[in-house]
């Protein structure tokens, strides 16, 4: 088979920029190891920064997103001492969307089937070749037959944990890591959200978030330490967790119920350097994590696919000064939200050695915070996601 761009991974990196490319002209094919139901139904990311609202839209899968997902304008920062709120659309112009991952994956299927494209799903063994030459190409095995995929690029779309950035040379990539000693216990259940504003609780005994989907949809996380095991969490505990946490009032208006979804992220800052190499380019998750506070993740991995998407139309149209300059400008707004994600963490979540005080610095950040219209911008902009 021959393609222009095979993208390795099918999650929301590779769907995104298979369709973007897609209605630009450009062919593809997406190399994806799990079956589709598998990544259909991963609960991760809510919250969407405006420039990702935009990419959606041009991406024409907006339409579901502009029905059913909540703007938003403002966000809730909570600690013993009360709680209060950065107007985010009053400081910045600008608002967020809040709209799961898990139906900006479904609205991509959608329309990747709509345009026939090519999606190939429960692949093994993916491996590229040939990317420090123009003509690269993929092999890969499905259901015991191995198949070729010869190309123009290869685009590693394919996670922490995926093949692509491996196949950097050793002496040429560079990683930056930092593993937070603690995760986040995240639960999903069908009951009314506290608040239909984001809440990021500081508390003694550890941060609380508390987040939404809809109107029946509640989201909640609470920072347990790093080798807690999920089994160990009882939704009751779970419950009474999240409500010591929070302001009273708050913690008085949690609805309870069963949990639908209950699991433990780990925390970590990780980058790779640098994001292209020969013929190969990555994006997203495969090139760097973020800790969950602030929601960057899926924001950084769709304004990759945006900078990707430009930079190879303009490759087909004959001019490189994108594709070389790829790296350099994805890596220059990663950096920043790795920052903005590390100070939020930092901020707000109980670290195990933390003292009395770290806990006063922690308080009097949060105090600046709320009586500094100065400090709330450098929040908000950084929030409501910087410029492309
Ligand atoms: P993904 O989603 O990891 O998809 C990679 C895909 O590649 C496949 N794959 C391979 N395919 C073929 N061959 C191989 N060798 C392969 N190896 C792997 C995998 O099966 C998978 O399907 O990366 P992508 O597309 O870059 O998307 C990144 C986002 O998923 C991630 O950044 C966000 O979920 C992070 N995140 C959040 N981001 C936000 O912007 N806002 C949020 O509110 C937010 N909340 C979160 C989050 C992540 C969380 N967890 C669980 C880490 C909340 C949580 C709890
Ligand atoms: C979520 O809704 O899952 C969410 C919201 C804000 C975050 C992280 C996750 O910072």
């Amino acid at each position: 088979m021959r393609t222009q761009v095979c993208i390795i991974g099918g999650g929301p990196s590779g769907l995104l920029l298979s369709q973007l490319l897609h209605r630009s002209g450009i062919d593809t094919v997406v190399l994806e190891a799990r079956s589709r139901a598998y990544v259909a139904g991963r609960i991760r990311a809510g919250l969407l920064e405006w420039g990702s609202v935009e990419t959606l839209r041009a991406a024409g899968v907006g339409a579901r997103m502009d029905r059913d997902g909540i703007p938003d304008d403002g966000v809730v920062l909570a600690s013993q001492h009360g709680d209060f709120r950065i107007d985010i659309k009053a400081l910045t112009g600008k608002r967020m969307m809040i709209y799961g991952q898990t139906e900006i994956t479904a609205d991509l299927f959608s329309a990747r089937d709509a345009m026939n494209g090519v999606i190939i799903d429960e692949v093994e063994g993916v491996r590229p070749h040939g990317l420090d030459t123009g003509a690269p190409h993929v092999t890969y095995s499905k259901g015991g037959t191995s198949y070729r995929i010869d190309c123009d690029w290869v685009i590693g779309c394919d996670g922490y944990h995926g093949v692509s950035r491996t196949c950097i040379p050793s002496d040429t990539l560079k990683t930056f890591e930092r593993i937070y000693p603690f995760g986040w216990l995240g639960v999903l259940s069908e009951t009314p959200p506290v608040s239909r504003k984001i809440v990021y609780a500081n508390h003694p005994r550890g941060f609380a978030l508390c987040s939404l989907r809809n109107e029946m949809l509640s989201r909640y996380y609470v920072q347990v330490p790093a080798d807690d095991a999920v089994v160990g969490w009882s939704d009751d505990a779970f419950w009474d967790e999240l409500r010591r946490r929070l302001p009273d009032s708050l913690s008085d208006g949690i609805v309870t119920g069963p949990s639908i979804e209950k699991s433990i992220a780990p925390l970590r800052s990780f980058v790779a350097e640098p994001m292209r190499w020969g013929r190969l380019c990555l994006a997203g998750d495969a090139a760097h994590i973020v800790p969950p506070t602030g929601a960057k993740g899926l924001n950084l991995a769709i304004s990759d696919v945006s900078y990707l998407h430009d930079a190879l139309v303009a490759h087909f149209g004959g001019d490189d000064a994108g594709i070389d300059g790829y790296s350099a400008r994805a890596l220059n707004r990663v950096w920043k939200a790795i920052r903005f994600s590390w100070w939020f963490t930092s901020t707000m979540h109980r670290f195990p050695d933390q003292n009395d005080f770290d806990q006063r610095i922690q308080d009097s950040e949060l105090a600046y915070l709320e009586a500094s219209a100065a400090a709330q911008t450098v929040l908000a902009e950084q929030y409501v996601g910087l410029p492309y």
